[in-house]
């Protein structure tokens, strides 16, 4: 395919096109799967040519999942605000003897589970703030309540629960963390909440990977570095992950840039660790270690220090995804795989944009449609290797959605129900939208609508009972 643009007549009377032909070489890099420099991300964020922009996150997506656009029915269960951070971006946390501060116990969780099994979810979702005072068993009891709950209605529920930031909490109070050999203390907890059931860790608590916006936004949580390795322990478990990068506050987009280049070097690693390294996949450069990283300021994670893996990226045609990786041990497969490696990767990547209502960074005006969606679609350009890209519709709208289905988004995420940590435009916590709703506004788009579960398998349903069938 040729990499020249052509320029649209303008029409009668108009500016002008915003055409800018200085994207050409990106087009190209994009046309043959290589992976895009930061230098390519900023000319992205600055480009007046939002469409060219979103034109090419769309190629992109269509390679990957063609005209099929993901929902699930799913529920959040939060289950404490009491949190002993205080970020400025969150207007979600309570003190424990604040008003509205909240903790639910195992029967208010048994009500969520019944609930959400007879609507027909397939996944609960469950994260909080960080309780200073609750024992480590409560949070065991809490997944496998989810899971048995589910299991003595006649059903699974699979339980995504805690982001990264909860799991050195945890460890912390399990007593086992040590800043010295982070690793062991994380593998310790995510060990013992998997026995108990979980099944995934969703990609919350990410933020920004950049030191000042850290020390001055969220100082007291987790840092980059950290938030890195709970993933990679989570993927040499076998635990799929996913990431967010909560923007448009206090960083600037070069930081975004970053936090995106630093996910997909870890993604590199996990796809690497599940067999894709050397077999035929996108391999021409290094994804460089963490000492580069530090170098430049920014922190990477101590996982595979010094070591190097190729740059391994999906967006090339015909590139099978993890999914089908990390499912079979059948020969029909592309690639022939160890059922014994590591099968954890990143499976998305959410962008969340910042809402100040309430927070402590109320005074400044978050981010507006268009950066919304060029954020996205710079995100499915740049995170070349991780397969799906979520427009969360609670955040983003479902019109904004809809827009986002067409410009890289390949998700829309759930029913949801109950959504405490964001509600836009002042509304309640209850922000539930039916599978009716969201098939609809997938196909508004043009795209046809599949039910996925956590794992983005597709649900097949007979009455009330379901099960997923790998998308092939
Ligand atoms: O970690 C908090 C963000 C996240 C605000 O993994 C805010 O499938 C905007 O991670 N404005 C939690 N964002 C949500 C999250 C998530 C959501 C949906 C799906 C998945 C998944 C993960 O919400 C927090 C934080 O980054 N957040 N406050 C705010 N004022």
């Amino acid at each position: 395919m040729s990499a020249t643009l052509e320029r649209p007549t303008p029409l009668p009377g108009s500016r002008g096109p915003l055409f800018d032909d200085s994207l050409a070489p990106i087009r190209a890099k994009i046309e043959k799967g290589e992976r895009l420099s930061l230098a390519d991300g900023e000319l992205l964020f600055t480009t007046p040519d939002i469409w060219t922009v979103c034109e090419l996150a769309d190629l992109v997506r269509r390679r990957l999942h063609g005209d099929t656009a993901f929902y699930n029915i799913n529920r959040h269960l939060n289950y404490s605000n009491v949190c002993a951070l205080s970020c400025k971006f969150c207007e979600f946390y309570r003190k424990k003897d604040e008003p509205g501060a909240y903790t639910r116990d195992m029967a208010y969780v048994k009500e969520q589970v019944r609930e959400a099994v007879e609507n027909g979810a397939t996944e609960m979702h469950s994260v909080g703030g960080l309780h200073p005072y609750l024992p480590f068993s409560y949070y065991t009891d809490l997944v496998s309540t989810i899971r048995d709950t589910a299991r003595e209605l006649g059903s699974e529920l699979h339980v995504k629960a805690f982001t990264a930031v909860e799991i050195v909490h945890l460890a912390k109070i399990a007593k086992v963390y040590k800043a010295d050999d982070r690793t062991s203390g994380i593998r310790h907890v995510l060990e013992k909440l998997k026995e108990a059931g979980l099944g995934s860790l969703p990609g919350g608590g990410a933020e920004v990977f950049d030191d000042r916006v850290h020390d001055e936004a969220y100082k007291g949580k987790i840092r980059s570095d950290v938030w890195l390795d709970v993933h990679r322990v989570a993927h040499d478990l076998g635990l799929n992950t996913n990431a967010t990068i909560l923007y448009g506050h206090i960083e600037q987009r070069h930081d975004r840039l970053v936090h995106m280049d630093m996910l997909r070097r870890a993604q590199d690693r996990a796809l690497a660790k599940m067999g894709y390294e050397g077999i035929g996949q996108q391999t021409t450069g290094i994804s460089k270690d963490n000492a580069a990283l530090r170098e430049s300021g920014h922190l990477g994670y101590s996982g595979d220090e010094g070591s190097e893996v190729p740059i391994i990226t999906l967006t090339r045609p015909g590139t099978p995804l993890p999914e089908h990786i990390a499912f079979s041990d059948t020969p029909s497969l592309p690639l022939s795989v160890s059922p014994s490696l590591p099968r954890g990767y990143f499976q998305t990547i959410i962008p969340l944009p910042f809402f100040p209502d309430g927070s402590e960074l109320e005074h400044l005006p978050g981010p507006a449609g268009l950066e919304n969606l060029r954020t996205l679609a710079i995100a499915r350009l740049m995170l070349d290797n991780f397969p799906h890209v979520k427009a969360f519709w609670i955040m983003q709208t479902l019109p904004m959605a809809q827009l986002m289905l067409q410009s890289g988004a390949d998700d829309i995420d759930g029913t949801v129900v109950w959504y405490d940590i964001t509600k836009v435009g002042g509304s309640s916590t209850h922000q539930e939208v039916n599978v009716w709703t969201l098939q609809k506004a997938i196909r508004e788009a043009g795209f046809k609508p599949v039910e996925r579960d956590t794992l983005y398998r597709r649900v097949e349903r007979d009455g009330k009972a379901w099960r997923s069938r790998l998308i092939s």
